[in-house]
């Protein structure tokens, strides 16, 4: 039997499922990046709500559109938009069948209306996760117009980035006239609501539609949000143990994610569904320290790990952390370098540290290195850099960032030799190959090509010539000396 509607009451009763009839969810909120991420955080934040109101739930069925994956939306309509989540505790996994989505869509699919969807009158909230790299952005967190996807926005009919997508509905919005959707960025961004906001706007503008983007500026809302859950890309083994812990019914799109589970939301006005039912959410007036922390002490060393894992032979987070060389730089990295601007008491940022530590090594999440280290150009600026000018300014060390930069470079550089088995997945990939091309063998040129592209690494550091010497010494050293024993001297 397969996962579907009829399926759910032949599951067993250690398995979590709906208090609710799914077909009796209508939607009222639309979602952009069905990715992974989305399906164990706010879809499983949203059936608790649904869970908890009762009747009045029911009118928040989310439609979910995946930007990039055709397969994933049509496998998910095949079992009713059902799948199951897995929690996986470092010895122990709890099957959860989440229920929230009322109807998956392929963004790419010019049926998929999602403008007109977003302009619906019954869809409140629209949220996104399309990951840093979906918003086109430069390093100063503006709308990068150089990018072909957003040159061809400007004048598609169907739109397919995230920010012509919610500007096209938005447009919509405002010719009907009404209340227009509260916008919810849930991705690990800068400011992610303003920023947002401004890319809406600023696309709008870059059509020619002044008066689109003045409405918005004073019509809608763009709370920030800080979302956090690890979440990995599924794996065969997500799906035998579904099927297993379902009794033998069989998901062919389960997900599997660690216990935490936190999600801080900017307060804002219009109807939500309750949310806070769900341990770890909560509506806060300001979102920036709970951002700050997270961007840089938990991607951020999440970044370090995933690049200098991979030279080091290490598959993936948990293996990465685990290791005895790497988990000390990891977690010294974390503690004294990206804790800068952080605005938590000593012991608050110990025991963040201490947690996500204990996180990162959980054996039951099977992240790939290689994962993570995707478009890290889109990455760089706010979870790297930002801390790495303020640590240089006020003499605080900065060993760890100048550690990760240089083997992010050294991905490039071994790609362009074909030395490297990593698919390289990141916006700017083919500038990046082509600058370590161009400075083949001379680290320091290297180092300093990268550092000199403004878009992505912002204004030259303070003493900029000196971060760039260290970074091309420890490029060198990666280069010439097995990484593993690198990392114990
Ligand atoms: C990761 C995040 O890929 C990445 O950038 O750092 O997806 C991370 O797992 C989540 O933000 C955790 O909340």
């Amino acid at each position: 039997m397969n996962l579907n509607r009829n399926a759910i009451s032949h599951v067993p009763d250690t398995v979590y499922t709906p208090r609710y009839d799914p077909a009796l969810l209508r939607p009222g909120i639309v979602h952009l990046g069905c990715g992974n991420f989305h399906r164990g955080h706010q879809v499983v934040a949203t059936q608790a709500a649904i869970d908890a109101e009762g009747r009045d739930g029911l009118r928040w069925g989310i439609v979910s559109a995946t930007m990039r994956r055709p397969d994933l939306a049509t496998v998910l309509q095949s079992q009713d938009n059902l799948y199951t989540l897995l929690t996986r505790e470092p010895a122990n996994t709890v099957a959860s069948v989440m229920a929230a989505i009322t109807e998956a869509v392929y963004a790419g699919d010019d049926n998929a209306n999602l403008a007109a969807r977003i302009a619906d009158p019954a869809t409140a909230i629209v949220t996104l996760t399309v990951t840093a790299s979906g918003y086109y952005l430069s390093a100063d967190g503006r709308l990068d117009p150089t990018f072909e996807a957003i040159q061809a926005d400007l004048t598609a009919i169907t739109p397919r980035t995230a920010p012509g997508i919610i500007a096209a509905g938005l447009a919509q919005v405002r010719q009907r006239g009404g209340v227009p959707p509260v916008i919810l960025c849930c991705d690990n961004v800068n400011s992610n609501g303003d920023t947002l906001r401004q890319a809406v706007i600023d696309l709008a503008a870059l059509k020619g539609d002044d008066l689109l983007a003045a409405w918005i500026e004073t019509n809608v809302q763009f709370p920030d949000t800080m979302v956090d859950r690890i979440v990995p890309t599924a794996t065969p083994d997500d799906i035998a143990d579904a099927c297993r812990l379902l009794g033998g019914i069989e998901d062919r799109a389960p997900i599997s994610a660690e216990p935490w589970f936190q999600w801080v939301i900017g307060e804002f006005d219009g109807p939500r569904p309750r949310w806070v039912a769900h341990p770890g959410t909560k509506f806060v007036s300001d979102v920036g320290v709970f951002e700050r922390a997270k961007l840089q002490m938990l991607n951020g060393t999440h970044m370090l790990l995933a690049y200098v894992g991979a030279l080091a032979n290490l598959n993936t987070v948990s293996e990465a952390a685990s290791d005895d060389a790497l988990g000390r730089i990891a977690a010294r990295f974390m503690r004294n370098e990206q804790t800068a601007d952080v605005s938590l008491d000593t012991d608050e940022l110990d025991r963040y540290t201490v947690d996500l530590m204990q996180r990162f090594r959980n054996p039951g999440i099977v992240h790939e290195v290689t994962r993570i280290g995707r478009n890290g150009s889109a990455k760089m600026a706010s979870r790297i850099v930002q801390p790495m000018r303020s640590n240089i300014e006020t003499g605080r060390p900065v060993d760890g960032a100048v550690l990760l930069i240089a083997s992010w470079i050294r991905w490039f550089a071994l790609h362009e030799q074909d030395e490297f088995d990593i698919a390289l997945t990141d916006p700017r990939a083919e500038t990046l190959r082509g600058l370590c091309a161009d400075a083949r063998d001379d680290h320091k040129a290297q180092a300093e090509a990268f550092l000199a592209m403004e878009e992505v690494f912002g204004a030259p550091l303070p003493d900029h010539g000196k971060q760039v010497e260290a970074i091309a010494s420890m490029l060198r050293r990666l280069t010439e000396e097995s990484v593993p024993e690198l990392l114990r001297t």
